[in-house]
């Protein structure tokens, strides 16, 4: 964790979207409109997933319609589309940090808004199938129940009067370009969470652009800080991964004294794109040899399109030789901090090397330590199983 941050202001409601910042929505509309495309013998292509972040049900119906000249009108194209989402609802993950999010500010005691573009039906849908969430939200309103959605302020402006908190003491927290213009245009608090990697640049009009709800201080808006960090750590639900050491880019992690076993990550696409980038730390089996400490970072690969993530953790113990091909197995147990930009390599060192040191100590705590007798970490001491 950094030094303590100056308090930005002092806000008394949080006003939230829902997809793409408490909800991981892409996939699902990946996934749908790949099936859908078909039909037009055209294939899904990740980047117009882009173009629809933000937008209302319709305006991302006309997007699609127009980039791949279907043709069918808007309107034939929603038909055909709003009952293949609608199966799908309820297979909408959480965003990382969303539920504690929730519980916590529901929790404290402080009034929170959903505000979605998605029309008032589907938003009822979504958040029917998460438990507690629906009873957290004081106010609820969709993009059906204004007359202009984001950017338009507009269904901020309802939200802050439904809630009788005036909205320069409203916090939205956003994740799309159109839903921080219409926060700031309605005289808001803004925090940006891009759902794109890598473009935090354009949403320079926030107040403030975090990684991931892991990362959000609410203390610096002067609600109630969240309680469950230990040992500047922040215990994640466990996750596992596991496959053959590749070789990676060779930028000499090794010479820089930091190696990284970079990990297959095939058949992991999907779990690789529910969690946030970022630093973690756990527990590491190589096969033959045993289980060590780690500490690893998840980060983009600008060579995949923008979906694919790399996973490269460095474990905490001197090896004589290397382990190309070994089966690696990990589990993750906690979150130490976000990627970041350094000006100088000596300061990214620096910093992995403090990661190391606060990886290693929360590792020896009972929360964490069980996690070293996982059977998971245990099996490629007994021969690995051919994965293909
Ligand atoms: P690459 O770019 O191929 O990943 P690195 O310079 O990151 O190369 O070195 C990583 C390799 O070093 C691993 O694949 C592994 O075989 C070896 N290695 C040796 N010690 C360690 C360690 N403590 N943690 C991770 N990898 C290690
Ligand atoms: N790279 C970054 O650009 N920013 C980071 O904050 C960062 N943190 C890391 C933390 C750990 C524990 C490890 C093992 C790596 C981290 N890296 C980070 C990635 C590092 O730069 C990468 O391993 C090298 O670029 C070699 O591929
Ligand atoms: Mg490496």
């Amino acid at each position: 964790m950094s030094a303590a941050k100056p308090l930005k202001k002092l806000v008394s409601g949080v006003i939230l979207d829902l997809d793409g910042t408490l909800l991981n929505t892409d996939g699902i509309v990946s996934e749908v409109l790949k099936v859908f495309l078909v039909k037009y013998e055209k294939q899904w292509n990740g980047k117009v997933a882009h173009k629809l972040i933000g937008k209302t049900p319709f305006e991302a119906a006309a997007v699609i319609v127009e980039d791949y000249g279907l043709p069918c009108t808007t309107e034939e194209l929603m038909s055909e589309i709003t009952p293949m989402f609608s199966n799908q609802w309820c297979n909408i993950k959480a965003l990382p940090g969303a539920n504690r999010l929730i519980k916590h500010l529901h929790g404290h005691g402080v009034p929170i808004a959903l505000a979605s573009n998605s029309p008032r039906a589907s938003i009822e849908s979504k958040i029917s199938c998460h438990q507690g969430w629906k009873e957290s939200f004081s106010v609820i309103i969709g993009g059906d129940e204004v007359r202009m959605g984001k950017p338009s302020p507009e269904i901020f402006f309802e939200a802050s009067k439904r809630l009788s908190v005036k909205p320069s003491n409203c916090l939205v927290i956003e994740d799309s370009l159109p839903g921080v213009m219409a926060g700031k245009a309605a005289g808001m608090e803004v925090v940006a969470v891009p759902s794109i990697p890598n473009q935090s640049h354009i949403f320079n009009s926030a107040d403030e652009v975090i990684n991931s709800l892991l990362d959000l201080r609410p203390e610096l808006w002067g609600l109630p800080s969240f309680q469950d960090w230990v040992e500047d750590t922040l215990p994640v639900e466990p996750w596992y991964i596991g496959g053959p050491v590749i070789k990676g880019f060779g930028r000499g992690s090794k010479v820089l004294g930091v190696p990284t076993a970079n990990l297959s990550t095939e058949g992991y696409s999907t779990l690789l794109s529910e969690q946030s980038s970022g630093v973690y730390f756990g527990w590491a089996g190589l096969s033959k040899q045993g289980v060590y400490k780690m500490v690893m970072s998840i980060g983009w690969n600008p060579y995949f399109n923008n979906t694919e993530k790399t996973i490269e953790p460095w474990l905490l113990h001197e090896f004589d030789e290397d382990f190309y091909g070994e089966e690696l197995h990990l589990v993750i147990v906690g979150y130490i901090r976000p990627e970041a930009n350094f000006s100088s390599l000596e300061s990214l060192i620096a910093k992995i090397h403090e990661d190391r040191r606060i990886a290693e100590r929360a590792l020896d705590l009972p929360l964490y330590s069980n996690f070293k007798d996982d059977p998971y970490l245990k099996i490629p001491l007994h021969g690995v199983k051919n994965h293909s």
